[in-house]
């Protein structure tokens, strides 16, 4: 007979390999496609997160997928203004930007932020083939052009300042370094009419994604997902439709407005999939790609 310790190794064994095998359909479905991943700047104030999420981006792409990450930085934007003493204001869920503002802006996101993060994909470079992530700020070879949005708060259209929504995309030089077998990592500031724009990466993440004929956008956060009963936590919903989402978006608090936003237009903009997941969570990402039933909420048209 068994042991018992038998049985339950076995039962361990059988359970890996389910997971293993429920990824199959998954690893041919994304096969050689890209997925934008947004990672905010939330989750990126933890170091274990920040090293499970890079390790997450090379398992991707080991697994045979594009993954283009796009990340945000808005906790370390407004410690590195308040250092300056430059003070930080929000409307509708967007910072009021200022010429003062801005280059402090580009400088955190490209350099802080996104150099931490391309630095941290390095780590699980092999060494032979040179660095696996390539930094890419948005203001660079044209790659987002915009002009300056406002937000609607209460009703009224308010002015954010030097706030940019993206209206054109140049994916050439994204392109170029996946086509090297790179992990593109974005910052979102925008070339508009004037100057640079600070684009909210929510946003631009779905605008690339769309421009990219990516298969899925997903939008790591500091939530669970959506809920359509806010603070019922029975009320998370994991599957919404673009015009179900269209009818939830007034109600919603001003932080999920960007998120959901992103993930309906880039759902009407083509893109089949738009999720968003819990940042928290440690490698969220991979069971929300390779498990049938996925985590978080999912947009779909
Ligand atoms: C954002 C850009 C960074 C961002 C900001 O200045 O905070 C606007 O609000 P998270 O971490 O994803 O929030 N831009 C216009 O989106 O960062």
């Amino acid at each position: 007979m068994p042991h018992l310790s038998d049985n339950r190794a076995q039962n361990q064994a059988a359970a890996k390999a389910a997971v293993l095998i429920e990824a199959l359909p998954w690893l041919k479905r994304f096969h050689d496609e890209i997925i934008v991943v947004k990672f905010g700047g939330n989750a990126m104030i933890d170091d274990d997160l920040k090293r499970a999420f890079a390790e997450d981006m090379v398992y991707l792409r080991y697994a045979g997928v594009k993954p283009v990450v796009v990340h945000g930085g808005g906790p370390q934007i407004t410690a590195e203004l308040t250092r300056r003493g430059i003070p930080s204001e929000f409307r509708g869920g967007y910072r009021v930007t200022t010429a003062e503002s801005i280059g402090v802006i580009r400088q955190v996101l490209a350099e802080q932020v996104g150099g931490e993060l391309v630095r941290l994909v390095n780590e699980h470079s092999i060494s032979d083939h040179g660095d696996l992530a390539r930094g890419i700020s948005g203001d660079d070879h044209g790659l987002f052009t915009g002009v300056t949005r406002g937000a609607v708060v209460d009703g009224e259209t308010v002015d954010l300042g030097l706030v940019g929504e993206v209206t054109e995309v140049d994916t050439a030089s994204v392109i170029a370094a996946l086509d090297q077998g790179l992990i593109p990592v974005i910052s979102t500031v925008a070339q508009g009419p004037d100057g640079l724009l600070n684009v909210n990466a929510d946003s631009a993440a779905a605008s690339l994604a769309i421009a990219l004929n990516a298969a899925k956008l997903v939008i790591l956060t500091d939530v669970a997902g959506l809920y359509n009963d806010w603070p019922n936590r029975d009320s998370l919903v994991s599957v919404i439709t673009t015009t179900e989402l269209e009818l939830l978006l007034p109600s919603l608090t001003s932080g999920m407005i960007p998120k959901m936003s992103a993930c309906r237009d880039a759902v009407v903009g083509g893109v089949a999939k738009a999720a968003i997941i819990d940042g928290r969570e440690k490698h969220s990402i991979l069971l929300e790609v390779f498990t049938q039933s996925g985590i978080g909420t999912e947009v779909v048209p």
